[in-house]
């Protein structure tokens, strides 16, 4: 007979994403949270070209820790249109601010369309979480590639678009309007979409008291995060006018490990592929109960402090990968009600 276990088995992802300084924090989450089960982190172009995201991804890797999880690259340009990067954000390298070390963690040979459709087909149906938090294009040439993909996928969680709101155009999100094309193939295909955009992101914000809870935590990856949202923070003031960054892509994590994290509301999204001033806007359909075969949803409302209780949570349990004592004490987290203890972290730093 066999037992029970304790708790739920972690959620398993793939995390596809152009690191990127949101990115970076959306790794470390995944990486650092015990429900979650990294099976593969995937890049492509975005935030910036792909050598340069992909150099970020390994970077970001060697300063948390991660091994035994396939890193590879994927598409180096959009489906069709000519690349359009976010220096004005994310600086020149992709991940501007913190120094970073160089990696000696090897890619895996493979592209990142078939990584992704190897690791879903070798899965059990409906147990493999796709996060992209870039542009569409290697989750809609899976899709192409490998049309099995689509009813094996349990769903695809996603940092993009904004039904009110956009951030490189008026109505438009830099994810889905630097390849509106992949983002109209995933949006249709019939895997269920949970949408989380600028309307539920812009909620994360990195305020201060926020940035001082992550520095208090003391390790390199500590250190890191906060350098990053250090550039962001500035980036985000000059080029959006916002006073604190919206730290977009753990949001789609943090959905995935907690549903709570966030209400989400059933609605019918397509992508507008013509419009001469809505290209690449996330057209939700409001007028009318969602019809039962709605398959996307977007996030409407975060639990902020919940939210970044996982994030710092996160980075505690990461401390020092590379073999200091972790630094992190109660009293050097302060604010983390109900999160580990730092004895917890001590024995399952990992
Ligand atoms: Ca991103």
């Amino acid at each position: 007979m066999e037992t029970q276990p304790l708790t739920p088995a972690p959620s398993k992802i793939i995390l596809d994403c152009d690191p990127g300084h949101d990115d970076a924090v959306a790794l470390l989450l995944a990486h650092g949270n015990p429900d979650i089960e990294l099976l593969a982190v995937t890049t492509v172009v975005g935030n910036q070209s792909l050598e340069k995201v992909t150099r970020n991804a390994l970077s970001v890797a060697t300063i948390a820790g991660i091994t035994g999880v396939p890193f590879a690259a994927g598409c180096d340009r959009p489906l069709v249109r000519t690349i359009e990067t976010a220096p004005s954000i994310h600086g020149e390298t992709g991940m501007d601010g913190p120094d970073q070390p160089e990696s000696t963690i090897e890619l895996d040979p493979r592209h990142a369309v078939d990584l992704i459709i190897e690791t879903v087909m070798a899965h059990e149906p409906g147990t493999v979480t796709l996060v992209p938090t870039a542009g569409l294009t290697n989750i809609a040439m899976a899709a192409r590639k490998e049309p099995r993909i689509v009813e094996r996928v349990k769903e695809v969680v996603l940092m993009g678009g904004g039904y009110h709101v956009g951030n490189w155009s008026a109505v438009a999100e830099f994810n889905i309007i630097i390849d509106p094309e992949a983002a109209h193939i995933v949006f249709n295909e019939k895997w269920p979409v949970v949408m989380v955009g600028l309307d539920l992101t812009h909620q994360a914000l990195a305020t201060p008291e926020i940035v001082d809870r992550i520095a208090a935590i003391g390790t390199k990856p500590a250190t890191f995060v906060m350098e990053l949202m250090e550039f962001f923070t500035k980036t985000y003031k000059d080029a959006q006018g916002f006073d604190y960054p919206p730290v977009h892509d753990p949001c789609a994590v943090a959905y995935v490990i907690d549903p709570t994290v966030m209400t989400t509301r059933k609605v019918p999204v397509d992508i507008e592929l013509q419009g001469r001033l809505t290209l690449g806007m996330t057209v939700a359909d409001f007028r009318t109960p969602a019809p039962d075969e709605c398959h996307t949803s977007v996030a409407v409302d975060l639990d902020h402090e919940k939210f970044w209780d996982l994030v710092t949570d996160a980075i505690v349990r990461i401390g020092e990968p590379d073999g200091g004592a972790p630094a992190a004490t109660a009293a050097a987290v302060p604010a983390m009600a109900g999160a580990v203890t730092a004895g917890a972290v001590a024995g399952e730093a990992k």
